[in-house]
């Protein structure tokens, strides 16, 4: 019988992928590759390209030790074709194989690649996730709105996580709103970090010699790369962050990255880890006592709830759902997206952090980053490709919905009820950024006025047609109309002076 080629590609290190499943050991040989195409569709994080580059390589070392016969191409073979498909058609040639088995990959680009190769390619659906496509299309079927928090009950039930029988453990599904502290005098607590071996050293001077002009720094490497470490960062999480993970999960503070954050979102995304074992381990801690149930609960919720959500949104939603832009905004991206150089702290801490660890906690990607980009109306497009770029879990089958959708509210309002848009006082509030930031936090209008308050109420004043009638919104709504003609003019007229120094670009 003919070989046949068994892809598997940089997000699919697990060893139960469906595509593996479907091999046979005698006959199939496996194809990973690593190509200039998928390392430059959008200009990634040099950390994320060495991580799944390195992770790839231990991955398909393990294949090979279990008795697989492993194609790997590096990215600097000579013969390399640059392109997924380009490797396939290159390792049937070789191996004289016309069909191909793989496993359904993460973004509609790579889907319609496959689907357009001139040989079979079997695209068999990726089952490493707790909700299949079905299920999600049966449960959005009919629904008025697709509120994630319904969602998320039904995964409750579905996985018997957190449940006691058929009622959720302590009586109440959602114990969000005990996890809204401010952020603590320190913390002490901080992800495992691994020293890098000499696999992980000769990625690192690959990436160093091909993308060293991408936005950010590849110094300083310390993520997991196999599956082994990456379970110890998950232990390790569990024992010394998780407790605080629940009342400091929307904090933010000056110099501390991670705060009590997991941090594991690159290694479940890339398949080192899978979602049971994650949510089993979160679970035993609160069972045996280790971490309180807001903690545990809220922590389960983004997993089998915001996670599994999200992609069903992207598969449901179409490969049209990224260029969607219900509100119209066309701004370019602002430059210090790309350099941090902007005197507003709460965005000169998210994004040098970005790229100095190709990591930001979600409440830095929604109400600084994101918050920011939707005041300001730049175009969702830019903001989705810079998020695809820089984080190191980013694969737009969970980025684009958290981005078009969540943050941006570019898709009408499927993934959000309303938008995430917030003045400097939530900032404030849930941070110690605005003690030192050039713009006083306080003050409304004018020259040292914190921009996002008076962009904020020009927001809210430019799209009043489309939110004036949400309830979610009528409040605010309410007290911009009951601020005097004076103070309102005021207020956008700081709001346009700021916008057009922004697109002059001059520093901000
Ligand atoms: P923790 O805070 O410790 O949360 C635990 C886990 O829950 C995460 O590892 C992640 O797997 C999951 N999770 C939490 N929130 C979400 C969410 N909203 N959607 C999906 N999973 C979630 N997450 C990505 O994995 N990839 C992305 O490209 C991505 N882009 C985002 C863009 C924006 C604008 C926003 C607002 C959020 C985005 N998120 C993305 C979700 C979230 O910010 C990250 O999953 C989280 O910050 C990862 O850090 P962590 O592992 O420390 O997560
Ligand atoms: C993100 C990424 C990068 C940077 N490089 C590769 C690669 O060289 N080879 C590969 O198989 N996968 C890579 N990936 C992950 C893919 O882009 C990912 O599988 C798709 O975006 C689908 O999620
Ligand atoms: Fe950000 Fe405004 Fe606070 Fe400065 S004052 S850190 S711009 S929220």
């Amino acid at each position: 019988m003919k070989p046949r080629i068994i892809l598997i590609l940089g997000d699919q290190l697990s060893p139960d992928i469906r595509a593996l499943r479907e091999a046979d050991k005698a006959r199939d040989i496996l194809l990973m590759a690593e190509v200039a195409d998928e390392a430059s569709y959008v200009p990634h994080h040099p950390k994320k390209i060495a991580f799944l580059f390195a992770a790839m390589r231990k991955f398909a070392v393990k294949l090979e030790s279990d008795g697989w016969q492993v194609r790997y191409s590096k990215l600097d073979d000579s013969e390399n074709s640059r392109s997924i498909p380009g490797e396939i058609l290159r390792a049937c040639d070789e191996a004289k194989a016309e069909e191909v088995l793989a496993t359904e990959p993460g973004e509609f680009r790579l889907i319609e690649a496959l689907e357009e190769m001139p040989i079979p390619v079997h695209i068999f659906p990726d089952d490493r996730f707790l909700c299949s496509h079905a299920e999600f299309e049966d449960w959005a079927a009919d629904r008025k709105e697709l509120r994630m928090e319904w969602f998320y009950r039904e995964m409750r039930r579905k996985t018997g996580l957190l449940m006691d029988g058929e009622t959720p453990e302590g009586g109440k599904w959602n114990y969000d709103h005990e996890n809204r502290k401010p952020p603590p005098g320190s913390v002490d607590a901080a992800p495992m970090q691994f020293t890098p071996d000499e696999t992980v050293e000769e990625v690192l001077a690959l990436v160093k010699s091909r993308f060293d002009n991408n936005f950010g720094t590849l110094d300083g490497f310390w993520f997991a790369t196999d599956t082994g470490q990456a379970r110890r960062a998950l232990s390790h999480f569990i024992k010394c962050a998780l407790p605080k993970f629940g009342d400091f999960q929307d904090a933010m503070m000056v110099g501390e990255r991670f705060l009590y954050h997991s941090v594991i979102s690159m290694y479940l995304n890339a398949g080192l880890l899978g979602w049971r074992e994650i949510c089993d381990a979160a679970e035993d801690a609160y069972k045996t006592g280790h971490a309180p149930l807001n903690a545990v609960e809220g922590f389960i919720r983004q997993i089998i709830g915001w996670r599994e959500y999200m992609r069903g949104i992207y598969f449901r939603e179409g490969p049209d759902y990224t260029r969607r832009n219900i509100l119209n905004h066309q701004r370019k991206l602002p430059g210090f997206y790309w350099d941090a150089d902007t005197r507003m702290t709460c965005l000169n801490e998210a994004i040098t952090q970005t790229r100095d660890e190709a990591y930001a906690h979600h409440i830095q990607r929604l109400m600084v980053t994101g918050n920011f980009a939707l005041l300001a109306g730049v175009d969702p497009y830019e903001v989705h490709e810079w998020y695809l770029a820089v984080y190191a879990d980013a694969y737009e089958w969970v980025e684009a919905p958290n981005v078009i959708g969540m943050s941006q509210f570019a898709d009408g309002g499927i993934v959000g009820s309303k938008p995430y848009v917030s003045g400097g006082n939530y900032i404030n509030k849930m941070s110690d950024y605005c003690k030192d930031c050039a713009y006083d936090v306080k003050v409304k209008t004018g020259e040292g006025a914190c921009p996002f308050n008076y962009l904020y109420w020009a927001f809210l004043d430019r799209h009043k047609d489309r939110f004036g009638k949400n309830p979610r919104m009528a409040q605010m709504y309410r007290t911009w109309m009951r601020m005097s003609d004076e103070k309102r003019a005021d207020t956008l007229q700081s709001a346009e002076e700021f916008l057009d120094r922004l697109s002059a670009g001059d520093r901000v």
